[in-house]
């Protein structure tokens, strides 16, 4: 079984409706290993930082404002195709045209403006961008390495 691990983070508007459980529950119903979490309130810097592939955007100084507006809960999960599916479960950046039944579908308040910047949750959107914003976010030591015990029931 291939090790992989993505980064997820709960925005503050997701910390502030109080969806932290919610969220952590459907990965980790979905078989989904929590390795690392902390709630930290990023600088606009790290903001910054951490959407840096989008800083010729118009709504990149916005979108940087709203990530270090309150805290953040920041995390890694592992597991077989994590990143992908991570996505999905995650669904479509613009909440108005996210899925139910997807964490953004099901939570993310459609009105109000501009609404798609409160959209409740991240995740990295590859094996690259996974690896340059575990990084970002934390250290080699706050990353967890232990089996599940459901593990063979999940993979076989
Ligand atoms: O990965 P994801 O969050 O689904 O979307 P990105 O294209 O990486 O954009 C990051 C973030 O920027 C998005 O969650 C909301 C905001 N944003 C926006 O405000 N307006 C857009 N047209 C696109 C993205
Ligand atoms: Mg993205």
């Amino acid at each position: 079984a291939e090790l992989e691990r993505t980064f997820i983070a709960i925005k503050p508007d997701g910390v502030q409706r109080g969806l932290i459980s919610e969220i952590i529950s459907r990965f980790e119903r979905k078989g989904f290993k929590l390795v690392a979490v902390k709630i930290v309130v990023p600088s606009k810097g790290f903001a910054q930082k951490h959407y840096h592939d989008l800083k010729e955007r118009p709504f990149f100084n916005g979108l940087c404002d709203f990530l270090s507006s309150g805290p953040v809960l920041a995390m890694v999960w592992e597991g077989e195709g994590v990143i992908k599916y991570g996505r999905k479960l995650i669904g479509a950046t613009d909440p108005q045209k996210s899925e139910p039944g997807t964490i953004r579908g099901d939570l993310a308040v459609v009105v109000g403006s501009p609404s798609i910047f409160r959209n409740i949750i991240h995740g990295s959107d590859g094996p690259e961008t996974a690896k340059d914003e575990i990084k970002l976010w934390f250290k080699p030591e706050e990353l967890v390495n232990y089996t599940s015990n459901a593990e063979k029931w999940i993979y076989g």
